[in-house]
């Protein structure tokens, strides 16, 4: 359950990174990849080199996406609908996969932030990178 307090953190902290949508997207991805290299199958048509154009239009879709829910924290389920239905429906993502991106957006945003990523912060992005993931499985049962 997200405070009043996390809800206000996260919000700075996306509105701070707006500009970065498309490079921290990217980052995170590149990460995901290397750490958790299973994580490639799901992206056999893509150029998964270090920059690539899909991977960067990708990080910024995911990044976007995730911005927008900092929006609607208050109606994540209905703001992410459509992604939930894409993910169960048609690209069959594990949900183990949605904690491995979430860790990774997690360093890059600390990495970017240094001092500022306060345990705070960690720990409302840590809830709502946990929120949004939930309600992308949620279809799959
Ligand atoms: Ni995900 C497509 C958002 C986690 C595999 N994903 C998208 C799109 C968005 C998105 C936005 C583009 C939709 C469109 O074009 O209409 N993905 C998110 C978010 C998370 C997430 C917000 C979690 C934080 N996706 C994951 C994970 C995997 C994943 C963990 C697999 C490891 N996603 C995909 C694949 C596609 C995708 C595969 C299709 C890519 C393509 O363009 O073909």
């Amino acid at each position: 359950m997200l405070t009043a307090e996390d809800k206000k953190l996260i919000q700075q902290v996306c509105e701070r990174s707006s500009s970065h949508l498309e490079q921290f997207g990217t980052e995170a991805l590149e990460r995901m990849f290397i750490t958790y290299p299973q994580t490639k199958t799901y992206f056999p048509h893509f150029d998964l080199q270090h920059g690539s154009d899909q991977i960067r239009n990708h990080g910024k879709k995911v990044a976007t996406a995730l911005a927008n829910a900092a929006k609607n924290l208050d109606n994540l389920s209905q703001a992410l609908s459509e992604l939930s239905n894409l993910h169960a429906y048609s690209l069959r993502v594990d949900p183990i996969n949605f904690k491995l991106l979430s860790q990774c957006f997690q360093v890059v945003l600390s990495v970017h932030l240094g001092k500022d990523y306060t345990p705070e912060v960690h720990a409302a992005f840590d809830k709502f990178l946990s929120a949004v993931a939930s309600v992308l499985a949620e279809k799959y049962r």
